[in-house]
């Protein structure tokens, strides 16, 4: 059997935490069939946890698995600073990246949806977004 791949997921932490359940539906989801390197993303608890990490902590971890991951699949709803870096840095990176939001909420930065890169997918509800994700890991 070839081995999971190694997912990179990408949600708002500091920029609001009012999509942390669905980040955590979508964390489990993927882990069904692939490996998620960032599940503290969809943790309710993750400023507890922040608080032995300094930020330079924070960064040099998450880069370190972009470089690592196979593919990056960022929940991009809620704008968040952090998420649009590590898309940019992805890019970089040459890895390749999904970008989910609800388009019938907001709408996407034209950073990300005018960059012909990144593979952009408006989904409408949590059904939607499972089978998104069904067809990015297949
Ligand atoms: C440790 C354990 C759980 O949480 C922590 C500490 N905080 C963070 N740990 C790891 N990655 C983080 C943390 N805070 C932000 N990030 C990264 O930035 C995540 O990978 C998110 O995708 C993104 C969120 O950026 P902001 O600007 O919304 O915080």
């Amino acid at each position: 059997m070839s081995e999971r791949k190694k997912v990179y997921f990408a949600g708002s932490i500091r920029g609001g935490r009012a999509d942390a359940a669905l980040y955590r539906d979508m964390i489990d989801h993927i882990n069904k069939t692939a490996y998620v390197l960032t599940e503290h993303v969809g943790k309710k608890e993750v400023f507890e946890l922040e608080k032995d990490m300094t930020d330079r902590d924070i960064y040099e971890q998450d880069t370190a698995w972009i470089r690592e991951c196979d593919l990056v699949i960022a929940e991009c709803t809620r704008p968040s600073l952090g998420v649009g870096y590590e898309l940019a840095y992805a890019e970089h990176q040459k890895k390749p990246c999904h970008v989910l939001y609800r388009a019938n909420e907001v709408r996407l930065s034209a950073m990300l949806a005018g960059d012909p890169y990144y593979e952009i997918h408006p989904y409408s509800d949590h059904e939607e977004v499972f089978s998104i994700l069904d067809k990015i890991l297949s």
